[in-house]
């Protein structure tokens, strides 16, 4: 067995991860489109901010039914982000500024232009046809995670292939042994060209068991994850699985005896209060913090990695969801931030998160690019008015999160993001919220980012030490960390004003202001609406 040791785990709390969608991240080339170029253009900004690693969102050749998340060849660079000499740049560059790489493995499906389901679906005598799932009739009354049965017809066998996703999306079939293989060569390929990690997309829908079980956690998930990852080349790599798993599966698929997964992902603190993510959320902070506690709790009892984040590709911005994001949009991004990355775990910072970056407005749904959207809207168009499902839409797209960086003021320039017209409309609040326009700020959200990832990275207390939630009142949240000697209490308020009860050792022990969103106050004072204090001794 190759398991992760020790060492080589406890070094992942030392990174810092920042995700980019590059299609929406830098466009180098003026074609309107970000690209790898762009994303080694803007290395410096990363390296400023204060990250060490960074996620890229699939970059591989992809006839983008999906945003690349339909790969049709692993192997190969998009086009539209250049080529594999670009892309060996940028592993050169991250690796020149001690950058660690984290590419996104797309393993449950490919795309229905994959030679593989084109050759496939021709024939069922064909040699890859066993490479995907079939049935003569639907087996399950499964529905695509996207809307609409997960079944499809195939003319030329006169079958139905699954897809958990979009139509183009064909689900592989991992119970044949060829697609295990073919799938460990790709995440060959990749580490062989020097990447440090993966991060696994829907990985827990691998296992399925389409008579009568579930659609995703069957029944060999766990032996498909020792095959992929608990091997000699691939022990020193950094795997964090997008999977929804409640304490026991994340148990099963991330503790340290397992040889799995070195972390993953989970949504509770995203999905709380939410029905359907097109509605009003009906949560309470003191929600919000019993379910970070919890997990808190958890990882540490059982020695696990957890992950750190508020925002990624897939969700509208956190800010605009759960907190203020007009009036006390800078204290919300902050307090977020200093909440969530100040706990034990590995951050992740979704781009443009840095500038406290929000949803936009758009009224017509040809302003919207994303396949789930369009699926929601058609599913709705005839139940509830257009100004109705219009609000729901941009409430839950998660195109919000994947429109244009906005880089600068100079909306001729579309922000700064392109000089030709950019693949996609930029944010509608980017006049008022850039990162020049927020650099220039008294109240810079993006300064506030730098003190506290320098912070993190000047005291291992942060990145190291254990978790003790220290919270009395309502509405807020105090928590402390402790490694040896050193201790931090991380404090913050919700939405309403009030007075807090600091710890008692806190009032008798030699503590110090450390950082604050609304600068150094003494620990008496009353919290004011997102107000976040962080206190250090070391
Ligand atoms: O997302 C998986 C997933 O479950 C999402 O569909 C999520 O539930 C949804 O977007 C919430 O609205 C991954 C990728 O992150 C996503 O971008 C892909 O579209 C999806 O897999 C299919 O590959
Ligand atoms: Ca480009």
């Amino acid at each position: 067995m190759e398991k992760q040791a020790d060492e080589t785990r406890n070094q992942f709390l030392n990174w810092t991860v920042y995700q980019i969608y590059p299609r929406s991240f830098y466009d180098a080339n003026g074609d309107g489109i970000g690209d790898i170029n762009g994303v080694i253009e803007k290395l410096d900004h990363l390296v400023a901010l204060g990250v060490n690693a960074i996620w890229l969102c699939p970059c591989y050749q992809s006839p983008n039914a999906d945003n690349g998340y339909d790969v049709s060849d692993y192997r190969a660079i998009a086009p539209e982000f250049g080529t594999m000499e670009d892309w060996q740049r940028l592993r050169d560059e991250t690796k020149k500024r001690e950058i660690n790489l984290i590419m996104d493995l797309v393993a449950n499906h490919t795309s229905d232009q994959h030679d593989w389901f084109r050759q496939a679906r021709s024939s069922r005598e064909n040699p890859y046809h066993d490479f995907y799932i079939w049935a003569d009739t639907p087996p399950n009354d499964w529905q695509s995670v996207f809307g609409g049965s997960a079944w499809q017809f195939n003319e030329p066998t006169q079958e139905y292939y699954l897809h958990s996703f979009a139509i183009e999306q064909p689900d592989l079939n991992w119970e044949n042994p060829r697609v295990r293989e073919a799938m460990c060569a790709v995440v060959d390929f990749w580490t062989d060209k020097g990447v440090d990690g993966f991060r696994c997309d829907v990985l827990d829908f691998i296992s399925k068991d389409i008579r009568g079980g579930k659609m995703f956690q069957g029944p060999r998930l766990h032996e498909y994850i020792r095959q992929l990852f608990d091997r000699p080349k691939t022990k020193r790599l950094f795997t964090v699985g997008e999977c929804q798993a409640d304490e026991a599966y994340t148990l099963q698929l991330c503790g340290k005896q397992r040889g799995e997964l070195t972390t993953a992902f989970q949504f509770d603190h995203v999905r709380l209060g939410e029905t359907n993510k097109y509605l009003p959320l009906d949560f309470t902070f003191d929600d919000l913090r019993n379910i970070l506690v919890k997990w808190q709790n958890f990882t540490q009892e059982n020695d696990l990695l957890y992950t750190l984040f508020t925002d990624n590709h897939d969700q509208p911005f956190f800010l605009s969801r759960y907190g203020n994001d007009r009036a006390l949009r800078y204290e919300c991004a902050t307090a977020f931030a200093a909440l969530f990355y100040l706990l034990r775990g590995i951050p992740f910072i979704y781009q443009g998160q840095e500038f406290g970056s929000v949803n936009s407005f758009f009224d017509d749904i040809e302003q919207f690019d994303d396949v789930e959207t369009h699926n929601y809207y058609k599913a709705h168009k005839d139940k509830i008015s257009e100004t109705e499902l219009m609000q729901q839409i941009n409430r839950g797209s998660r195109d919000n999160a994947r429109r244009p960086m906005a880089w600068t003021k100079n909306e001729a320039t579309m922000y700064g993001f392109t000089t030709k017209k950019p693949w996609f409309a930029p944010p509608s609040r980017a006049d008022e919220i850039n990162l020049e326009t927020d650099r220039n700020s008294q109240k810079s959200v993006f300064a506030f980012y730098q003190k506290l990832l320098a912070f993190r990275k000047e005291n291992e207390v942060i990145r190291q030490g254990d978790f003790t939630d220290m919270t009395t009142e309502s509405g807020s949240f105090i928590y402390q960390r402790r490694y040896g000697e050193s201790r931090a209490i991380v404090a913050c308020n919700f939405d309403k004003e009030q007075a807090l009860t600091m710890p008692t050792l806190f009032n008798r022990e030699n503590f110090r202001f450390a950082l604050g969103n609304y600068g150094e106050q003494s620990p008496s004072a009353p919290f004011r609406p997102f107000e976040v204090r962080v206190f250090l001794k070391t």
